[in-house]
């Protein structure tokens, strides 16, 4: 029987391409985010090659989050596979005049959201003894870099909660894998510098890991056999040594 997989952040980046890799697998997908035409675009595309739902909400709001994954339709309510990948870095301030507004966005989405969206749909897991969950966290989950704060503090709370998962859900036969990005071509960079023209100059002198790149290792995660899991995969382009060494050429 295919697979159902429920995919955050599904109208860009990694969520988009995750959803395109899925679709090649026969996965039958339910695609969220909050831009609608994005998501009919997408839907249209890939009804070709699977089955696709699309929910609108956003994951800061706790009631339209589980108002949504409560109005699935019959045949869409059983999730086996779940990306939460929704997020973005908003700001690169030092600490002492970052923007509230970014903290509260980076803390909302990166890691309530994630909460929340988990909280609506591991019952179901955890009553069949059967589910994957994969958390997109980022190697700023792993080390602090300058002006990184509070989106890197997001990150690290993501991979605490990935490894806190993996532990209480251990007993339900439940998998769950942490799939932690270096730089990655996206719109992540415009959302962070907010259109400024900046934004640009974040994937210039080298080739950045591309959203594809991350979507085929998610497809390889959740196609291994019932006793394997990928627990933790911390993925850099070539040029990409750490957090704060990259090799440019300009
Ligand atoms: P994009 O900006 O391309 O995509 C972000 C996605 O998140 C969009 O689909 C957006 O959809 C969704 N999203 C953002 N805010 C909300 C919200 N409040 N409610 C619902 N959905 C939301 O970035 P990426 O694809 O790069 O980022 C995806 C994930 O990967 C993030 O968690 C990011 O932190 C992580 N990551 C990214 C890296 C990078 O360098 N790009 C590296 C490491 C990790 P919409 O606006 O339609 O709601
Ligand atoms: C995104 C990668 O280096 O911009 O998580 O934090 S970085």
């Amino acid at each position: 029987m295919n697979k159902i997989a429920l995919i955050t952040g599904a109208t860009s980046g990694i969520g988009r391409a995750t959803a395109h890799e899925f679709a090649k697998n026969g996965i039958h997908l339910i695609l969220c985010g909050r831009r609608q035409e994005r998501l009919d675009t997408i839907e249209k595309a890939l009804s070709k090659q699977t089955k696709v739902h699309t929910l609108n909400f956003d994951v800061r709001d706790k009631n339209a989050t589980f108002k949504a994954i409560d109005s699935l339709p019959e045949n869409f309510k059983t999730i086996d596979i779940l990306i939460n990948n929704a997020g973005n870095a908003h700001g690169l301030d030092p600490i002492q005049t970052g923007n509230l507004e970014d903290w509260d966005a980076m803390m909302d989405i990166n890691v309530k959201g994630l909460l929340y969206v988990s909280k609506a749909i591991i019952p179901q897991m955890t009553e069949r003894q059967n589910g994957h969950i994969i958390n997109i966290g980022s190697s700023a989950g792993k080390e602090v870099y300058p002006k990184g704060n509070v989106y890197c503090a997001s990150k690290h709370a993501v991979l605490a909660i990935t490894e806190g998962m993996r532990i209480d859900l251990n007993p339900f036969g439940i998998k769950v894998t942490a799939i932690n990005p270096g730089l990655v071509e996206t719109e992540f960079s415009k959302v962070r510098f907010k259109g400024d023209p900046i934004a640009d100059q974040a994937y210039k002198g080298y080739k950045a890991l591309q959203a594809e790149d991350i979507a085929e290792v998610i497809q390889f995660a959740v196609s291994r056999p019932a006793h394997v899991n990928i627990a933790d995969v911390l993925m850099f382009c070539t040029a990409q040594a750490n957090n704060t060494i990259v090799k440019k050429q300009l």
